[in-house]
């Protein structure tokens, strides 16, 4: 029994201590290909899509620290287990280490944008940790473990070592004795240095990129966007800090703007390589534009809108000359996200841009610094490619992005839909007459009509407040004379083209949530 304690103690400050070698190791050389980070990508690319699904409904942004403590406790028992074995069988120490190693190594060179380096930091973590704990389960001589304690004998006779008295305290070797408690001691230290200096390597590293992105000077916009007309609510516009984020990066992709260049190339007469600066030394324009998630349930939380400023990509696509025949554009970013873009919705006069700010200061980390795609009319999936550095031009045929090889539709029309965002759910009211408020999108269409109906009775049409264009929601609201009692109250928008928005529900797979929002309220 205790035998197998001390296998599984040891087996976990091994693995802690190699983990924490290979993250030394990432942060200093191969930033990103951290194991934890690694293997938490590569459990991202493989989850079924009906799960990340549910991940992103129950777990919003939360479902990466999620994902990790998962993965770390999976490690960890795997650590224990191999520990228990090797306590009894040397053999399965290489074993247990080699094959969390292999996964590792795996799971690292799994990535897109994976270079062969990228296996370093796990190989050198397993081989630690296997090390580590061959030296820590390392059958110990008696006679070792006996002489410090041995009571001094009555006699000054001396005598052989063999002769050492059995009723010495001998520890068994099974268990813990102050040896191995300091060991063990020293490479739990010892992991937290490593894991410290991991964290000052990187902090470092971000204080730097901080730097260089704030002293980037976004040069004014040649086309601005007029100012938002009067009359708007407050929260038309969504603030950075509070805009939602989806994406499937573990770790926000870091980016030197001195060193960040985009490929337009593939079905092109020319190719073109620009820098940040080639780029913005180009005209830029001023757009405010609504972007959403084709995970959003209705009535749910991923969208905003901001003022964004880019290049727009028809110039550069025309300087490019696309070829006859090419109908999808592939952004690449630099960890290696895929997403395709119908190349009519860069050419058709829309403000598809290549965007480098919003809301007045350069793309936030989060959101793709320093440059991300746009294309007003699809779902982030289809047209909002972040941290971006390279546009193949190519088919749909030949081509399946990252979310339609997981079953997503290709095209990634936004659907038209509407919120309401006051009451809340289940609120409690007085009697009387009652504000109900919310927002409606239909990007490029526009949104000609918001109604509202109470208790699944008569629509009655809601005020619309001005708004920016077709590219951005509209704020409504409707007065309601409420009277005691529960109520449900239920929204639904037409868009320009007179389509109005369908009762019937469908989940947001494959191609975008549909579906009345609705909510219950109590008055009096
Ligand atoms: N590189 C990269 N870009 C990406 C994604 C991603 O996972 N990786 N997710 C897309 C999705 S699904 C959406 S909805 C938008 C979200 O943009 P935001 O996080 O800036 O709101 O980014 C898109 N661009
Ligand atoms: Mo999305």
């Amino acid at each position: 029994m205790t035998g197998r304690l001390r296998g599984a103690v040891c087996g976990m400050v091994a693995a802690g201590f190699g983990i924490a070698v290979a993250e030394l190791i990432a942060a200093a050389a191969r930033p990103g290909a951290g194991p934890l980070v690694v293997v938490g990508g590569a459990v991202i690319d493989a989850t079924p899509t009906p799960v990340k699904e549910f991940a992103v409904r129950e777990l919003g942004t939360n479902d990466k620290p999620v994902l990790l403590s998962v993965i770390s406790l999976v490690l960890l028992l795997l650590a224990v287990v191999t520990g228990m074995l090797g306590a009894r069988r040397r053999r399965a120490i290489p074993v247990g280490t080699g094959v969390l190693g292999v996964v590792g190594v795996a799971a690292a060179l799994s990535r897109p944008a994976a270079v062969v380096w990228d296996g370093i930091p796990a190989l050198a973590g397993a081989v630690v940790a296997g090390a580590t704990l061959w030296w820590l389960l390392r059958p110990r001589t008696v006679a070792k473990a006996a002489a410090p304690e041995a009571p001094v004998a009555a006699t000054k006779a001396p005598v052989a070592e063999t002769e050492v008295p059995v009723a010495a305290p001998v520890v068994p070797e099974t268990g813990f004795d102050r040896r191995l408690v300091l060991r063990l001691g020293m490479l739990a230290a010892g992991a937290g240095v490593a894991e410290f200096g991991a964290l000052g390597i990187t902090g470092q590293r971000d204080k730097a990129l901080g730097n260089s992105r704030e002293a980037l000077e976004l040069p004014a916009a040649a086309d601005p966007a007029p100012p938002l007309p009067g009359g708007i609510a407050p929260g038309f516009t969504t603030a950075n800090s509070t805009f939602y984020r989806v994406d499937t990066a573990l770790t926000v992709p870091r980016i030197d703007p001195a060193t960040w260049s985009l490929r337009i190339h593939g079905m092109v007469d020319r190719e073109i390589e620009l820098s940040l600066a080639d780029l913005l030394r180009r005209p830029l324009i001023e757009r405010d534009i609504t972007v959403n998630c084709v995970s959003n349930e209705v009535g749910g939380p991923y969208i905003g809108t901001a003022r964004w400023l880019g290049v727009p990509l028809a110039a550069l696509l025309r300087e490019a000359g696309v070829q006859a025949g090419a109908d999808q554009i592939v952004a690449r970013s630099v960890e290696g996200m895929t997403i395709g873009t119908p190349v009519v919705t860069a050419l058709d006069g829309r403000d598809t841009m290549l965007a480098v700010g919003m809301n007045g200061e350069p793309l936030p980390l989060e959101h793709g610094f320093p440059v991300r795609m746009l294309t007003p009319g699809l779902y982030g999936y289809a047209g909002a490619c972040k941290w971006v550095t390279e546009l193949e031009l190519t088919t749909f045929d030949r081509f399946d992005a990252y979310w339609v090889e997981r079953g997503w539709g290709a095209e990634g029309t936004v659907k038209t839909a509407s919120r309401i965002d006051k009451p809340k759910p289940f609120a409690r009211m007085a009697a009387g007459p009652v504000t109900v408020a919310g927002v409606a999108w239909a990007q490029q269409r526009g949104i000609g009509k918001v109604e509202v109906s109470v208790d699944g009775g008569a629509w009655s049409e809601a005020e619309l407040l001005p708004t920016a264009s077709i590219d951005t929601w509209v704020q409504w609201r409707y007065s309601w004379k409420a009277s005691a009692g529960p109520h449900s109250l239920a929204v639904r928008a037409t868009d320009k083209t007179g389509a109005v928005q369908p009762e019937q529900r469908a989940t947001p797979f494959p191609d975008g949530a549909t579906g009345w929002h609705t909510v219950t309220v109590t008055v009096g």
